[in-house]
């Protein structure tokens, strides 16, 4: 699996100034954004393409009645209405979700959610498309809707999927995780225990660019063409060809530039459908693009879990079981974009990174009448809400003993020495080294400071409060190992295919599609500091069936841990070939040839004056190739990780309470990451700025709400908040280099963390401004008023 390496050493990789490991390069990508040269799905044009409008339900429960679109046909410029009775002659009506149920693609017979899919208007225009939409008469026979899982599941409440003859009500699956007994006996027998419910609100990953497409169906060459926001560009391929009955070769998935995916553009969505069904049948190109309260109230949400959770410990505060039961919003169809065999995700990582005895959870999934989704959102499968869980029970558990929650963690973290470590849940933890990273946070936030500020301002009954959070995590990322992760059955390994050309540049072609996290500049690098070129001489493909080797794609922080691989064990394989066109070269034997990491060259062993760079080396395969060799110098890896990797972090945030707003400020906020060997420094440290912006976002003001008759109250950003410059702090940004030992340069995930990471350490530092008068919780979205209710309930509120 693994070409044989040494693999670059932890701190010691510095690029050898040629861009490669460990090098601030700067983006190559940026270019062309910030020239306005971008290009998006949007910016697509062809000739004769027309527009796409899709006719959505006002109502979130309600059967149709009739569907009236002749006033809209009737106007100049609009060309179709297309219905589900359309879809159904060609077979589409309905699609597979990433988890094998159905969903509708124009609905049939039942609305199940607010603003899904009814109609669909095809113009010349946009204009006329959106003026065609609202002369579509739609009957409703309006249905008592149910928004909330825990009603959903109530006797008497509505039935959601009356189609499917196996549903009796709105229970979806019970899953089960750990040993139930194991930890019942270590509750039985424990000195404290705590216990605390939370709310994971229900989110939305809402991309700068929203989802759209343009489907170009060719007769004369029976190939589907599909530009579309696509974070899965392969995936969709194949999902596409099984749902259309178009062969596979015949069907190309493009995904131009993405602004912004964070989950959003893994799930495939029904306009993306209606574009291709209504390309295939008009025979002219067909653009789809959403708006933004389109993009909020009806594609992959995130979160929605309600959670129980409880922790047993001794009287000094060894934590020795975990438990958790969660209630899941899954809304009307079970759609969540994650492995098939992980209904739940990676939610039973709840262990965190702590060495716990035993550990038990329990899940109850629900159809409720609200959009479909549950993972997306820079959320590593669900990471985000097991690390939410238990770096809040472990506050809480440290009020309850009247521990500092630092020492808390500390005592109860996984040794360092005990990697590679298996948990109680069954994961295998690579390497990871905990305390060292939590006290590089503590020392970086000045913590004894700030502790000493706080019980100050306290006995000085000040009118504003400090309050210190702390959030120790460990992430999972980088799936594979195939064999226990697919996608619809396919298994979740990742690609690249490197060709070095005649002249000494190369052309990197990579399974995975970058939505602004800088593989063009990051997966060059790696080539770079593999082949001893330079960074500006390779570039990145991705995002082009018809070109890019077969990959899963970008979701789950996987791209470094699994196609970052394949980039380096491709590199690794052209490098193994260039040492027979070296040794052809200066008239070696190949076993005297030796590479040179620091200077990049092969030489000749014990001679280093008898060398050659990689450029007279890929003239050599094509201009004079040895005999024993093929012409040309290229490689492919498809890379099937052993193991997932496990990046951790700590994150230390001091709030200022306002005794009398409820306002919280942010005084100090530290993060202190680990993700093993960096490829790229500055580009980590912007994914960390970029995640905790989404931290602070999740935990002080975003959230999808419903109303009783499901009507979205929170699906524009009028109303669903997303932070702006105005509301982030200062990020003090730190790290530690723990390198994965099975991955070939030793590289972690990281795309993620920071979202995972910081939710908790922000709630735990609100909460403690209020500890000494009894707040242990405070549910987010924290705005002014949940705060000032806290506040005021227990008598700090002035
Ligand atoms: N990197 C590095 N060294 C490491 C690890 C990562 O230099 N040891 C670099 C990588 O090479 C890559 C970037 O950091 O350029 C992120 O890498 P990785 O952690 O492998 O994550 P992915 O590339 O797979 O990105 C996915 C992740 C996810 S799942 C979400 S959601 C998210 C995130 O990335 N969506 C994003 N960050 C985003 N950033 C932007 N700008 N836009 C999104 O939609
Ligand atoms: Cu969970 S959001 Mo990212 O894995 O695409």
């Amino acid at each position: 699996q693994h070409a044989e390496d040494d693999g670059p050493q932890p701190e010691k990789h510095c690029g050898h100034g040629r861009g490669g490991m460990g090098e601030e390069v700067s983006r190559k990508e940026d270019k062309r954004f910030i020239t306005g040269r971008g290009n998006y799905v949007d910016d697509i044009k062809k000739p004769g393409m027309l527009h796409c409008e899709i006719v959505r339900s006002p109502h979130a429960h309600a059967r149709v009645k009739d569907i009236d679109g002749s006033r809209a046909e009737a106007m100049d410029d609009v060309v179709a209405v297309l219905t589900a009775e359309d879809l159904l002659e060609h077979d589409l009506a309905t699609m597979p979700t990433l988890m094998d149920d159905t969903q509708d693609v124009l609905v049939n017979d039942k609305v199940k959610f607010q603003s899904q899919e009814v109609a669909a208007v095809i113009a010349k225009d946009r204009y006329a498309a959106k003026d065609g939409a609202e002369r579509v008469e739609v009957d409703y026979e309006v249905l008592d809707p149910v928004v909330d899982a825990a009603d959903a599941l109530e006797e008497d409440a509505p039935l959601i999927r009356d189609e499917l003859d196996d549903q009796e009500d709105n229970h979806i699956f019970d899953w089960e995780t750990g040993d139930r007994e194991a930890t019942e006996a270590v509750f039985d027998d424990a000195a404290v225990t705590i216990e605390e419910d939370m709310e994971y609100q229900r989110l939305h990953p809402a991309p700068i660019e929203t989802c759209g497409a343009v489907a170009d169906w060719d007769p004369g060459m029976d190939k589907m063409t599909v530009h579309m926001t696509s974070q899965a560009p392969h995936a969709h391929r194949t999902l596409f060809s099984q749902v259309s009955g178009i062969p596979e070769h015949k069907v190309r998935i493009v995904s131009p530039d993405v602004g912004g995916g964070f989950g959003n553009k893994v799930p495939i969505y029904p306009g993306y459908v209606v574009a291709a069904a209504a390309s295939y049948v008009l025979e002219e190109p067909v653009k789809w693009v959403e708006e933004r309260s389109e993009n909020i109230q009806t594609t992959g949400f995130a979160r929605d879990y309600d959670m129980t959770g409880e922790l047993a410990a001794t009287e000094d505060g060894e934590i020795t079981g975990v438990k958790v039961d969660v209630l899941a919003n899954h809304g009307a169809y079970n759609a969540a974009a994650q492995p098939s065999k992980f209904p739940a995700g990676f939610f039973n990582i709840f262990t965190g990174s702590y060495d716990i005895e035993a550990a038990y959870g329990s899940l109850t999934a629900a159809f409720t009448n609200t959009a479909p989704g549950g993972v997306a959102y820079r959320c590593s499968f669900r990471v985000t809400e097991a690390v939410y869980l238990i770096e809040r029970l472990v506050k809480v558990l440290a009020d309850e003993l009247d521990v500092d929650p630092a020492e808390i963690r500390r005592k109860n973290f996984i040794p360092s020495e005990a990697f590679p470590y298996e948990s109680a849940t069954g994961w295998n933890y690579d390497s990871g080294d905990y305390e060292k990273a939590l006290d590089k946070a503590l020392e970086m936030a000045d913590y004894d400071h700030y502790r000493e500020e706080q019980q100050r301002r306290i006995e000085e009954d000040a009118d504003k409060l400090l309050g210190i959070g702390i959030s120790s995590f460990t992430e999972v990322v980088g799936a594979g190992p195939g064999k226990q992760c697919d996608i619809a059955g396919i298994e979740m390994f990742d690609s690249a295919d490197l060709r070095v050309n005649p002249t000494g540049n190369a052309v990197l072609r990579v399974g995975v599609q970058t939505q602004g996290q800088g593989h063009e500049t990051t997966f060059a690098q790696i080539v770079a500091e593999e082949l001893g070129m330079d960074v500006d001489s390779i570039t990145v493909e991705h995002g082009d069936t018809d070109t890019e080797p077969y990959g899963l794609g970008t979701y789950g922080s996987r791209s470094t841990p699994v196609a970052g691989a394949a980039a380096a064990v491709a590199a690794r394989k052209v490098r193994d070939k260039a040492k027979s066109i070296a040794a052809n070269e200066l008239e070696a034997a190949e076993e005297d040839i030796e590479w040179d990491r620091e200077s990049g060259e092969f030489h000749v062993a014990g001679a280093p004056d008898r060398s050659i760079t990689i450029t007279e080396i890929a003239a050599g395969a094509y201009m004079n190739h040895p005999d024993s060799e093929e012409p040309g110098l290229e490689a492919t890896n498809y890379y099937d990780p052993p193991e997932m990797t496990y990046p951790f972090g700590s994150y230390i945030v001091v709030v200022e309470v306002d005794r009398e707003t409820g306002e919280v400020d942010f005084e100090k906020f530290v993060a202190v990451d680990d993700c093993g060997n960096r490829i790229n420094p500055m580009i980590i440290e912007g994914q960390i700025h970029g995640g905790l912006a989404q931290g602070i976002g999740t935990a002080m003001m975003e959230e999808v709400t419903y109303d009783d008759n499901g009507n979205v109250t929170g699906g524009d950003f009028m109303n669903y908040l997303l932070p702006t410059a105005n509301e982030i702090p200062n990020f003090e940004t730190g790290h530690t280099v723990t390198p994965s030992p099975h991955h070939p340069i030793g590289a972690k995930g990281v795309g993620e963390s920071p979202t995972v990471g910081s939710p908790p350490a922000i709630v735990n530092a609100v909460t403690d401004a209020m500890t000494h008068a009894g707040v242990s919780h405070v549910e987010m979205p924290m705005t002014p008023d949940v705060v000032w209710e806290h506040l005021d309930e227990v008598g700090l509120a002035q």
